[in-house]
């Protein structure tokens, strides 16, 4: 058995993490000097750290535990599928029942007409499924020329080379360079990048980018357009309310491809089953992951549209798939959870309760006086962090060394709400009750209240020049 526990003393496990360990989007030798928090153990919206701290969990690990911690159902059926069959592949003409009922389930719980899923291990290798297959169906289509895909700036869509060339963050492209074929128009950030412009106006000046970038490229050399219904990484930006019906209404007239990545937005996360319910959005693929099944297991896909899929079918083999497409392991998992939050309609309590309480809540820290706007759709919220709100103004420091303090103030009161640079962001488990809710923003005020003096004492209150 593995001589490394839990029953371990803090420090010794930081100690190996910081010899052993590389952790992902981090500066490894910073948190070496720090320690990681060690995360012990999980149930409903809470966790418990290797010091015995109860902290509450306002990002749902990294956006997907939507049903909570600790649900041992899902560790049941996980061994029953292993016992029953640990792994097979459905490459050479074999399936499983896990990967058939899940694809089924999935066919029925999406939008109409969405009723094929091609299956990964995460949600960086479906978007890099979704730019093989938007330039292997422009191929059969006669079109090969069709291969440049437009996403956004500030967009993420996973941190594989195709994933991370998608999205629009200067930050990914610096690591590793981007592959050919990707080009990004300006996101729909009013609270930044609004100017004196009303929301509508500016969501709709944004959505015309991809028209004017359209005709810039020439139709005949664009596949597909990518975004996420609700920015996430990126900071929680909900976009203007005209911003998707004008991008729709330019997809269609392009006919190009519409790629809505539901990795943080599908399975619940804005009160509906998908993000692009919430927003009216049609797209012809989908991309999911993390909420499919509550982080319990890793899986992700592509939830393919029937024109689609039937092109993709026409032309013999795809040349593409991963030795866990479909795991028969994670499949059950996910199944599972979707049982879950259909049998205890999860999705319902967000919508009726959850989002109504924490609505209420959230809009009391636009009164504080470090927050600009607050915003909520669902259960994704952020505020922004201003030394300035009449002006929308950034901070004269870095961005981020605000974002950064208020964080560190949050996880010292045991909470976990990220900064993404002067942006605070929640996004917890969908299970949250109002009683939670109130904790969780509670916590986040005296956070915001101790972050406020401590800035106003080292003379951070200033906006930028
Ligand atoms: N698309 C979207 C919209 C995502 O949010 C991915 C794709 C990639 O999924 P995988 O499973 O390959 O990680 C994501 C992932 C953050 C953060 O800092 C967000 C994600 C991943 C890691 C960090 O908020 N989202």
């Amino acid at each position: 058995m593995n001589k490394i526990t839990n029953h371990m003393p803090t420090a010794e496990l930081q100690a190996l993490d910081a010899a052993h360990h590389m952790h992902p989007f981090t500066d490894n030798s910073a948190l070496a000097q720090k320690g990681a928090r060690i995360m012990t153990a999980g149930k409903g919206v809470w966790l418990t750290d290797s010091e015995g701290h109860r902290i509450i969990d306002g990002m749902a690990g990294l956006w997907c535990v939507n049903i909570g911690y600790g649900r041992t159902s899902m560790g049941d059926v996980a061994k029953a599928q292993m016992d029953q069959l640990a792994y097979y592949n459905t490459f050479f003409q074999t399936s499983h029942v896990p990967a058939i009922a899940l694809a089924a389930k999935i066919a029925e719980l999406a939008p109409e007409g969405m009723n094929h899923i091609f299956f990964a291990g995460s949600g960086s290798e479906a978007n890099d499924t979704n730019i093989r297959m938007v330039r292997r169906y422009w191929d059969i289509k006669g079109q090969p020329e069709k291969r440049i895909i437009i996403a956004r700036l500030n967009g993420y869509h996973g941190s594989t080379m195709g994933g991370g060339s998608l999205g629009g963050m200067s930050g990914i492209h610096a690591h590793g360079g981007k592959i050919a074929g990707i080009v990004h128009i300006g996101e729909p950030n009013w609270w930044e990048q609004g100017g004196d412009m009303t929301p509508e106006a500016f969501g709709l000046m944004r959505a015309q980018e991809l028209e004017t970038m359209i005709l810039q490229l020439g139709v005949e050399n664009v596949g597909a357009f990518i975004g996420e219904p609700v920015q996430g990484a990126g900071g929680v930006i909900i976009p203007p309310s005209t911003y998707w019906p004008e991008i729709q209404r330019i997809v269609d007239k392009y006919g190009i491809l519409l790629i809505a990545d539901e990795v943080i937005t599908g399975f619940g996360r804005t009160g509906n089953w998908f993000g692009s319910q919430t927003f009216g959005i049609k797209p012809h693929i989908m991309t999911i992951a993390k909420g499919l099944s509550s982080g319990y297991q890793p899986i992700g896909g592509s939830i393919v549209c029937d024109e689609v899929a039937e092109v993709m079918g026409s032309a013999g083999d795809f040349n593409h798939g991963y030795t866990y497409s479909g795991h028969p392991v994670a499949a059950a998992v996910a199944l599972e959870n979707l049982r879950i939050l259909q049998e205890e309609k999860i999705i319902e309590h967000v919508q009726n309760v959850a989002n109504p309480h924490l609505a209420k809540r959230w809009a009391e820290l636009a009164d504080h006086p470090l927050v600009g706007e607050a915003k909520l759709v669902g259960l994704m919220g952020s505020i922004a962090l201003t030394p300035d709100k009449a002006h929308r103004a950034k901070f004269a420091a870095e961005t981020g060394t605000v974002g950064y303090r208020c964080r560190e103030r949050c996880f010292a009161n045991d909470l976990i709400m990220r900064h993404v640079g002067d942006r605070m962001i929640i996004s917890p488990p969908l299970v949250i009750t109002p009683d939670e809710i109130d904790i969780l923003v509670d916590r986040a005020k005296v956070s915001l209240d101790e972050c406020y003096m401590g800035l106003k004492a080292d003379g951070l209150m200033v906006s930028r020049g």
